[in-house]
């Protein structure tokens, strides 16, 4: 069990180092990365500190750079890895009526030409990921066609599959509304697990924890996706009432854990699983650096639990009908405090123990607010 959570990995998002907020107000926060290589440098913090998040997500165009070359010898430097990478297709003008699915063969061609160009990226700088959210959607019954749609999402995540090199899987993200309120083109994991199969096995479904109608069971469809072996991964978030994209763990630690158990009976936790373990936040409040070793905390608290649950007695229990019994066995593990199991993880692992306290002792965040004053915002604020 040790072993797993050594071993385990978590992602971050670029986008969590920058500022970010709502469409009422983005508060900016000092010491904010003002290009791609400080985000990097923050990033490296993060791993630093828990030494299970060794890479990075990136988004494009927001992380666009000249030298990509030069971008990832940055992150070897700094000891982290480049992960998956994120293309945009929603913040164009000319993206109003979609971006792949738009009615207009041109808008689809350069929002494609988009997705081709981010694999390009993708296979220059090693990243085994190509992570796709598509925010296209209409707003009216009767503005288009819904099959016409799907058919010209087809064709465009077609000629992205059949770029991608061997070593890099699509990952297609789902979400149930907004920014369109109508339909959306992907808005549930039915969607996207019908479009990977007509992909390819090395297309599959990306759940983030915060894009499900209220009352989801999202335990129940990971349960499902792992079973056909198109559970990609997950971007990690937590939800109160729509797309908040809190800490994991956060709001709902309980439910956190039900979709780790999921994993943990599937072994779906061992990385080599293909399981990605990543996280799609947004700290408009707290500091950011802290915020993300306080995530990662989380998720490998809720890991542990699941790691614990004794799964001979709940099969046992299983088997015999014990109702009871079998919840009782599952909610002892939930129950059980992994806190002081993991700090002595990280000792072992050469870590302080207490990476939050560790990271406010190092000096780091006062570094970054005293060298990088009059950082912009660089993604969702900027
Ligand atoms: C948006 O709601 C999604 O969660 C995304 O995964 C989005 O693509 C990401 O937050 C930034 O690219
Ligand atoms: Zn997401
Ligand atoms: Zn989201
Ligand atoms: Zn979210």
């Amino acid at each position: 069990m040790l072993e797993v959570l050594r071993r385990q990995r978590i992602e971050t998002p670029s986008w969590a180092y920058g500022n970010s907020g709502t469409r009422f107000k983005v508060f900016a926060q000092p010491g904010i990365p003002r290009t791609p290589f400080e985000k990097i440098d923050d990033a490296a913090q993060v791993h630093r500190f828990t030494g299970v998040a060794p890479s990075v997500a990136l988004h494009i165009p927001w992380d666009r750079v000249d030298d990509w070359d030069a971008l990832a010898r940055h992150a070897a430097d700094a000891g982290i890895e480049l992960g998956a990478v994120n293309p945009n297709v929603f913040q164009e003008d000319d993206y109003r009526l979609g971006s792949l699915c738009n009615p207009d063969p041109a808008v689809r061609r350069k929002a494609t030409d988009h997705l081709l160009e981010c694999v390009e990226i993708g296979a220059r700088i090693g990243s085994p990921v190509l992570s796709m959210w598509v925010a296209d959607g209409t707003n009216y019954a009767g503005q288009d066609d819904i099959r016409a749609r799907q058919d010209r999402l087809e064709a465009a995540l077609r000629e992205a599959y059949d770029a991608m090199p061997e070593s890099m899987r699509l990952l297609l993200e789902y979400k149930f509304f907004e920014p369109h309120f109508y339909t959306m083109d992907v808005p549930d994991w039915g969607t996207s697990f019908a479009q990977c199969l007509r992909l390819g096995e090395r297309a599959q479904v990306l759940v983030d924890t915060g894009h499900h109608a209220p009352g989801t069971n999202i335990e129940f469809l990971v349960a499902i996706l792992l079973r056909e072996g198109r559970l990609g991964g997950f971007h990690f978030n937590s939800r109160n009432y729509a797309d908040d994209d809190l800490m994991v763990g956060a709001a709902d630690p309980f439910q956190l854990f039900r979709i780790l158990h999921e994993l943990a009976g599937a072994g779906a936790l061992e990385p080599d699983s293909g399981v990605a373990f990543m996280l799609d936040q947004c700290h408009n409040l707290e500091p950011k650096i802290p915020a993300l070793i306080r995530s990662i905390v989380n998720v490998q608290e809720a890991t542990a639990k699941a790691l614990l649950v004794d799964r001979e007695a709940l099969a046992a229990a299983q088997r015999d009908g014990d109702v009871l019994g079998a919840h009782a066995v599952v909610m002892d593990a939930f129950h059980t405090d992994v806190r002081p199991m993991l700090a002595g993880l990280r000792e072992d692992m050469g870590l302080d123990p207490d990476p939050l306290a560790a990271y406010h002792r190092s000096g780091y965040q006062q570094r970054i607010e005293s060298e990088r004053a009059g950082g912009a915002a660089m993604g969702w604020g900027a």
